[in-house]
């Protein structure tokens, strides 16, 4: 039988997808559960743009975990191409996790999703996060609420951040998953491309370092990738601005705001790949780029039509 992979325990496999408003924690929550940085993680919200899959192993069993964008309600299209991401992930999943953030507790965003999921008749998980901001005792009034409905299956409390009640929130989500041939190999623990993970590093730093609208107005994406003979590797990227007047904001006085940007991706990047990194950033301004399906499908979205 090709379902076990020693002694007679069948082996287990199955997508487990986190949902959330923007900032909810998911990213945070998703790279702690695989033990490596896959999702980028910024204070900002609507930092994750598409879906991003990493996976772990807890004994026999192959856990598929999918980061989604935060859900809220979307005007722009690149927002509705990334709220559609997040329900397609929600549908697609043998469990659903719905993070809220304890210390913004049921918002109109989490009222939303939690109708989406009564609408489609999914049930879910509740994952509270940020457990270590608040006092134990404010959490009761939020689960008793969050009990009352029927969709919610186990409610946990954890700490993206600091790791408390993650290892029990990943065993028990473990346990519930089907019976099954891994669909990956052992030690793959990533989907995503590495030339788009190295588009998402640089992209991090830009919302780091970038104020206002302008993180969410660019795009990045690798352009070139050259390994080179003395094992050190030359990445060029173009970060795409949609007005003229971003450019010399991101090049900053003298390069200077666009060389630090990229001295902290390429630091990234050196710990990521294990090897040096040669980064080379270009800014270009596409003003319509938001309205170019190539750089949805860049991005791993689909392209809404209007
Ligand atoms: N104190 C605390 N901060 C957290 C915790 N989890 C996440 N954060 C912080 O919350 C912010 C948002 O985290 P992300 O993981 O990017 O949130 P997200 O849900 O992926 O956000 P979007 O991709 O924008 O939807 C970051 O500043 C994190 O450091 C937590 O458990 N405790
Ligand atoms: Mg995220």
């Amino acid at each position: 039988m090709d379902k076990t992979l020693s002694g007679d325990t069948p082996t287990k496999c199955g997508y487990i997808t986190l949902i959330g408003a923007p900032n909810a924690g998911k990213s945070t929550l998703l790279n702690h559960l695989v033990g490596a940085k896959i999702a980028i993680v910024t204070p900002k919200v609507q930092t994750t743009r598409a879906r991003v899959t990493a996976i772990a192993i807890e004994d026999q069993t192959q856990m598929i975990f999918v980061d989604t964008p935060g859900i809220f309600t979307p005007s722009r299209r690149l927002e509705k191409a990334m709220v559609n991401a997040a329900w397609v992930g929600a549908k697609d999943a043998d469990q659903v996790a719905l993070l809220i953030d304890v210390v913004k507790g049921i918002t109109k965003d989490v009222e939303r999703i939690i109708d989406g999921l009564e609408k489609s008749d999914q049930k879910a998980h509740v994952i509270l996060n940020k457990i270590d901001l608040i006092k134990r005792d404010r959490l009761l009034g939020l689960t008793e609420k969050l009990s009352t409905y029927d969709i919610f299956d186990k409610i946990f409390m954890v700490s993206a951040l600091t790791g408390d009640g993650v290892p029990e929130l990943r065993a028990e989500l473990a346990r519930e998953l089907p019976e099954g041939p891994w669909l990956y190999p052992e030690d793959q623990l990533a989907l995503a491309p590495m030339r788009s993970l190295a588009a998402e590093i640089t992209r991090e730093k830009l919302f780091l370092r970038m104020n206002q609208e302008l993180p969410y107005s660019l795009t990045v994406e690798t352009e070139n990738w050259e390994e080179r003979k003395d094992g050190s590797v030359k990445i060029d990227q173009v970060i795409y601005v949609s007005r003229e007047n971003h450019k010399p904001m991101i090049l900053g006085k003298g390069g200077q705001t666009i060389k630090k940007i990229g001295a902290m991706a390429r630091e990234d990047l050196e710990e990521s790949l294990g090897q040096r990194v040669h980064l080379f950033l270009f800014v270009k301004v596409r003003e319509k780029w938001i309205d170019d399906p190539e750089r949805y499908r860049e991005m791993g979205l689909e392209f809404p039509k209007d």
